[in-house]
């Protein structure tokens, strides 16, 4: 078993929230948490949604990454008119820090698209816009928590699938790259969706992290079921330290899969979403990380699990 899950799930719920008037009372949900570890703790920026079903994107940070301590207030986001369209929703933040900045990359839902907006950050509650990729219709941005090669790399994910009745989704991670973190270029695609199997449509989950064996990377994997129902689960890949386009490894089955109870029922059933991974004590293959995701769109959880386990969970026949 690749992935722990720990004692204390689900990590954080609806109850973990304060009132925080007017915007945030009595929420529905809180889930997919951008999470980074800084030289202050590890952060958090919880995605909130409340009965009105509108989003609130809440602070939230701890020491050893298992006891949190909710802000009471929600994050600022100035410079959001640069969409140029109506924001519905800022959302699934990815947290980055990057040669000591703080970046977020969220996805906005606009009027009949989705697009990705880059945010840098100096203390993770105050967010200023620095870059919207205002022409493409794109999800789950996720910056490398370095340069590679000088120049800022992202994973993306375009949205080229049509599902009834849902925002469109995707079967492709695409690397992009940019020389300021505000304005991007595809350099072009890592890895696509394997229909019939778990992964059929895929996104980039956590930022990806720096191993010996390649960039570690998480990622969300949608089976379909021909639409019925779709079951999201988290699979693990290595992709090549200097050209992230290659794949070294991808496991043939998922790390993580919905199967406790606040994983298969609540508002979105079915789903685990990893947003947030986190190297915590340890060296090499013994360092320790911690995965944190949405489940069933309600609340977040946290599972456990190695670098060597992850590795070796990617090759193993990958
Ligand atoms: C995806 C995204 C996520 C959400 C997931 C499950 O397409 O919209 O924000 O958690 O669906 O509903």
């Amino acid at each position: 078993m690749t992935f722990r899950r720990l004692d204390r799930n689900p990590l954080i719920t609806r109850d973990d929230i304060p009132d925080i008037p007017p915007h945030v009372i009595d929420p529905s949900s809180v889930f997919n948490p951008g999470v980074v570890k800084t030289d202050d703790g590890v952060r958090f920026l919880l995605r909130v949604q409340t009965r009105g079903r509108r989003t609130f994107l809440v602070p939230a940070r701890s020491e050893d990454g298992i006891d949190i301590e909710v802000a009471d207030f929600v994050a600022d986001v100035d410079g959001l008119d640069a969409v140029g369209e109506e924001v519905f929703h800022l959302y699934d933040a990815r947290l980055s820090v990057i040669d000591g900045q703080g970046y977020a990359v969220f996805a906005a839902d606009v009027p009949g698209a989705c697009r990705l907006v880059t945010a840098k950050t100096d203390d993770f509650e105050r967010f200023e816009v620095i870059g919207v990729d205002a022409n493409e219709d794109l999800r789950n941005g996720v910056l490398f928590p370095e340069k590679v090669g000088g120049r800022y790399l992202r994973l993306d994910r375009p949205n080229e699938v049509d599902l009834p009745g849902q925002p469109g989704s995707g079967h492709r991670i695409r690397l992009s790259e940019s020389d300021d973190a505000a304005t991007w270029k595809p350099v072009g695609p890592v890895m696509a969706g394997r229909w019939h199997y778990f992964d059929e449509l895929i996104g980039a989950g956590p930022p990806p992290l720096r191993t010996d064996a390649g960039w570690l990377l998480v990622y969300h994997g949608i089976a379909t079921h021909f639409a019925s129902s779709n079951i999201y689960q988290a699979g693990v890949a290595l992709l090549d330290l200097c050209d992230p386009t290659k794949v070294i490894a991808r496991g043939i089955d998922n790390v993580l899969e919905p199967r406790e109870p606040w994983e298969l029922t609540g508002q979105v059933p079915n789903v685990v979403f990893p947003t947030g991974l986190v190297a915590m004590e340890g060296e090499g293959r013994e360092t320790r990380v911690l995965l944190y995701y949405g489940a069933a769109d309600t609340v977040v959880g946290v599972a456990e699990s190695t670098i060597g386990a992850l590795i070796d969970a990617a090759v193993e026949g990958g």
